[in-house]
């Protein structure tokens, strides 16, 4: 029995990373600096995975940036625009994954980044690569082996990790029209082999193949590639030890055809998938000599492994293959947890009582360990102790008082069917909004957020650090409130929104007010690059303890004769962005999540907000991996979100808003969220995303994006007119609002300014024309 790991976080156990490659961008570092925080993070994940016992570590699952970025670099994918930074400008391997990454905009030079989106169904996000039909591929950079050979010089015989090149190509996107890039697998392949060449020539053993694509419903002719490319492999490197990979999914339908690769070892994610290996030890699989990777230990989310539940799995393999062929691992890599529950040590912050169940990654390797030992019948102290503690966590978390609110379970069970059915239908509900709230034609409004400046951010630190009392805090927010609302009145917005200087994230700040969350001081995750997000804990059942936007709401609205837009995070969002308890259902937890949103609304209403939106970013990225389950998933998250919603009056007009989302295959569901107003993310498609809305002949009220404020570039407001003129092509006049994409948070205010004054003259100038024409 051996144990591995798929992958370790690499953004060091207090943030070191994320902070080297921030002072380095800003020029306050230089490159060695930045190079030797990598180093040394990368040695002292070696050493601890070392220390845990873990027998195969990884290497180059490190990144500057991001894993599939580092891939195209490594196979020469180097779009052509970032060609005369390599030739002119000389960028490093290092700077030219910046620049892709992050554009480039130096010398009089101005090149655009690549696109970035979700890691499967993760809240990580990856680097797309761009493909052409001529598209050409080299050994360009060659990362891989020299974390190799640093490992190596540690004294670690370390396993390369490679995304494989089938989900390399699948995970990227055709930049022409005319062809398909699975059809360039001839051309990198032979790229790949190269790589294992030279790693076979160091000494590699194991090779860990990522191809999480598996998870996802493949066609015939993609899994004849996987049958071509790993035969191929196995005739060029016949000596080479290939651990395939995949996660987040069963293999499903791919099964049959990943039980036949010649490879040494195949992982089993058998947290998101435990019939897996079931199915797997009832087929001639079990007659044939490859091993088997057991991803046991859940690598997605923070809680304890259940030792017993565990080796009942790993004995089962064991009885039917033999312990030979059994290999013990987290389920996918432990990029997507934090780095160590050492770290948090407040218990003003994280009780012992929660801390106890809990693993992060260097927690989840030790269970690795023990498993791999229970499982080979050691015995000795040290290890029934361990095996002690752990059925103590276990049973102490299913029998804790903290976890169970009957009343919430109630409320969810007693579900009624008018509580996700607004009072009338949308026709009706519309007429009563326009005389109720009496707006313009084409009328303007924000996303919510506006810009959360350096002093907004040091008065929370302060306030946090008790710098501050909450009194003084809360004048500083109030002031920075009214100035935000007076100049929103200046510049003649329809709808005010007054701004969420109080908020850090749009998840944190509604969990840390919901019963039933707990959070971390150091549990960082990446999100992308160096940008890292820390996920509440959902550890029991959800409700909402006392009213949580209110008093800012009311406070700005008193401020204002304009209506003030109410300000809420989606139950299904807040669900995606934590990490979830694993002993009920997710739907479970999200309809709870639903009532306490619900509550929220309609104590928004009492207080006089006769505008309320209910931000779902997230609905689409929580869509199952596999179509078949879609709409399973669909059913429960649209229905939370009609949930929160239909507490109200007619009247009171529902706005939500989504981003970074394609539609067109979820626009039914989209539809049928019924929400009164949908604000979307279409600027930087030039209002294709709103094709969808069209097609399908959206019935409720739209606002498309008329600018992009990802960038720092002011539109003037005829481009602005023209993006509208293209919207009012496809939907009637009447239902269509003018708003930035997404919120203000990390905008200046100057560019705010200039863009929203410039946003107003636009629809202004919409109007005019229809005066002029009638
Ligand atoms: N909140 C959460 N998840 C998200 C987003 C969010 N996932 C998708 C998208 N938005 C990711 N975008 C970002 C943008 C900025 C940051 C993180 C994710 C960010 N983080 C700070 C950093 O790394 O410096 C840390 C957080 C803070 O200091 O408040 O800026 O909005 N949950
Ligand atoms: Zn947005």
């Amino acid at each position: 029995m051996q144990t591995h790991n798929l992958g370790y976080p690499r953004i060091g156990n207090h943030r070191e990373l994320k902070k080297a490659c921030e002072q380095y961008w800003a020029g306050k570092i230089p490159a060695h600096q930045l190079e030797q925080t990598a180093r040394s993070i990368r040695s002292f994940n070696w050493q601890l995975q070392k220390e845990a016992g873990i027998n195969w570590i990884p290497c180059n699952d490190f990144s500057f940036y991001d894993h599939v970025l580092d891939t195209c670099l490594m196979v020469g994918a180097i779009p052509e625009r970032y060609h005369q930074l390599v030739e002119e400008k000389k960028l490093n391997p290092i700077d030219l994954s910046f620049a892709m990454a992050r554009g480039y905009q130096q010398d009089g030079l101005d090149v655009t980044a690549m696109e970035m989106t979700k890691w499967f169904d993760t809240n990580y996000h990856y680097i797309v690569p761009e493909f052409r039909a001529a598209q050409k591929f080299s050994f360009f950079h060659n990362k891989v082996i020299n974390e190799f050979m640093e490992a190596k010089k540690e004294g670690i015989q370390a396993k390369p990790v490679l995304l494989g090149p089938i989900s390399f190509l699948l995970l990227g996107k055709e930049k022409e029209e005319g062809f398909n890039r699975l059809g360039l697998i001839n051309n990198v392949l032979p790229v790949y082999l190269e790589v294992l060449k030279q790693l076979d020539a160091n000494g590699a053993y194991f090779i860990q193949l990522d191809e999480p694509c598996l998870a996802l419903n493949l066609s015939g002719v993609e899994l004849e590639v996987f049958n071509n490319v790993y035969r191929k492999i196995k005739t060029a490197f016949p000596q080479l030890h290939i651990i395939l990979s995949s996660y987040f999914e069963c293999y499903g339908t791919n099964l049959p055809t990943v039980l036949s690769l010649p490879v040494h070892t195949i992982h089993l994610d058998l947290v998101r998938c435990p019939s897996q290996l079931n199915d797997i030890l009832a087929t001639e699989f079990v007659k044939s000599k490859t091993h088997l990777s057991l991803g046991i230990v859940d690598g997605r989310n923070i809680w304890k492994n259940d030792f017993k539940q565990s080796l009942a799995a790993i004995q089962k393999a064991i009885d039917t293959i033999g312990k030979e062929r059994v290999w013990i691992a987290p389920s996918c890599s432990l990029l997507h947890t934090p780095c160590d529950l050492d770290n948090e040590t407040n218990e003003k912050v994280l009780t012992a009582e929660i801390k106890q169940w809990l693993a992060f990654a260097k927690q989840k390797l030790q269970e690795v360990v023990i498993l791999k030992q229970l499982a080979n019948g050691e015995n000795n102290s040290v290890l029934q102790q361990q095996w002690l503690a752990n059925t103590n966590c276990i049973n102490n978390r299913a029998t804790s008082t903290l976890i169970h609110h009957p009343a919430v379970k109630q409320r969810v069970a007693n579900i009624a069917a008018s509580d996700d059915q607004r009072l009338s239908a949308f026709n009706i509900r519309q007429q009563k909004q326009h005389k109720a709230l009496g707006l313009p034609l084409y009328p303007t409004t924000t996303i919510g957020s506006f810009p959360q400046t350096k002093e907004v951010r040091s008065w929370r630190a302060k306030w946090k650090k008790g710098e501050l009392t909450d009194a003084a805090y809360n004048d500083l927010l109030k002031a920075e409130t009214e100035k935000a609302v007076r100049w929103q009145e200046e510049i003649g917005l329809d709808v005010l929104v007054h701004g969420e200087f109080e908020r850090n994230d749009m998840v944190e700040y509604f969990g840390e007010q919901l019963a039933g969350f707990v959070f971390t001081e150091n549990g960082w995750v990446q999100s992308y690059g160096s940008r890292c997000v820390k996920p509440p804990i959902i550890y029991g059942d959800v409700y909402r303890p006392t009213p949580m936007t209110v008093e800012w709401s009311s406070y700005a609205q008193s401020l204002t004769k304009k209506w003030m837009k109410g300000m809420l995070t989606g139950p299904v969002t807040i669900l995606q962005w934590s990490f979830v308890r694993n002993d009920q259902p997710r739907s479970e937890t999200c309809t709870q999540i639903a009532f306490a949103i619900r509550d929220e609304v309609v104590d928004l209403e009492k207080a006089g907000i006769r505008v309320i939106q209910i931000d779902e970013p997230a609905i689409r990225e929580g869509l199952p991996l596999r179509r078949e389950n879609w709409q399973q998933y669909l059913h429960w998250a649209v229905r939370a979100f009609r949930i929160s919603a239909s507490g109200v009056q007619d009247d009171t007009q529902i706005h939500t808003h989504m981003c970074y989302s394609e539609f067109n295959d979820i626009i039914q569901n989209i539809a049928d969220m019924d929400a009164d107003v949908i604000t979307i993310e279409t600027s930087r498609s030039q209002m294709e995303l709103l094709d969808a809305f069209a097609a399908f002949k959206y019935p409720n009220e739209i606002g498309p994006g008329v600018y992009d404020i990802h960038s720092p570039r002011v539109p003037s407001a005829t481009e602005m007119v023209a993006l509208m003129e293209k919207a009012r092509a496809v939907v009637p006049k009447e239902q269509l609002w003018v708003n930035p994409d997404c919120g203000l948070k990390t905008r200046g205010w100057d560019e705010t300014k200039t863009a929203l004054i410039e946003m107003v003259a636009a629809a202004k100038e919409l109007r005019q024309a229809i005066t002029v024409t009638t």
